[in-house]
């Protein structure tokens, strides 16, 4: 995984220990309409992609969510997200945060380079792969939607789980210090460097 992806996928630790034990009502499904024009833009980094300037973008459209739907079914979970607009273009990374009832964590990271998948995996939060037959994808550059889910096999068949997700766009794989632009589906403003993913409200299996 590259440094920005890794960078998106840390900081959890305690943060997503303790936003684990503040969930609210249970739920099969559960769907979020995210702020337009919340898109972080991450400038000025270290040559790890790292401590970057952080402001907001308004004007940016990509890669701009606007509607994210998680769900909880008998055997997968899935998280849709519709964007503002979405081409192929460039270097992107989806990635999908799992917490479970037991404490496990995953991220199933996608990266694209110009529409090309060049990473599909399930990953712990240490950034060790998870072996998982089945993980899903589907990425509607028409309808501007990605959609991906994961086995509950995969996931130790968890009672409840909660669900992150967000997207960002790499300006230059060669160049880590020009940074990218992210949006978290589940918060309003910026995300880049705050903190992890968000967590949506307990899913129980539907
Ligand atoms: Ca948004």
């Amino acid at each position: 995984m590259n440094s920005f992806a890794r960078r998106f996928a840390a900081l959890a630790g305690a943060a997503a220990l303790s936003a684990g034990l503040a969930a609210p009502a249970h739920a099969e499904q559960w769907a979020r309409t995210d702020a337009r024009g919340d898109v972080t833009s991450s400038t000025n980094c270290d040559a790890e992609g790292s401590s970057c300037t952080d402001t907001i973008d308004a004007a940016a459209k990509q890669p701009d969510v606007l509607r994210v739907v998680t769900t909880h079914t008998t055997d997968r979970v899935k998280v849709y997200a519709r964007y503002a607009e979405m081409t192929s273009g460039g270097v992107r990374v989806h990635q999908f945060r799992v917490y479970t009832n037991e404490g496990v964590r995953r991220r199933l990271t996608v990266i694209l380079d110009d529409g090309r998948v060049v990473y599909n995996q399930l990953d712990r939060d240490s950034g060790s792969k998870v072996a998982c037959a089945g993980l899903r994808r589907s990425i509607d550059y028409g309808a501007n939607t990605v959609a991906l889910s994961i086995p509950r096999a995969c996931l130790s068949n968890p009672r409840w789980v909660r669900v992150g997700f967000g997207s960002m766009i790499i300006r230059d794989v060669n160049d880590a210090t020009r940074g990218y632009k992210s949006d978290d589906a589940l918060r309003s403003g910026l995300s880049a460097s705050t903190s992890d993913l968000v967590l949506g409200p307990r899913l129980s299996r539907g």
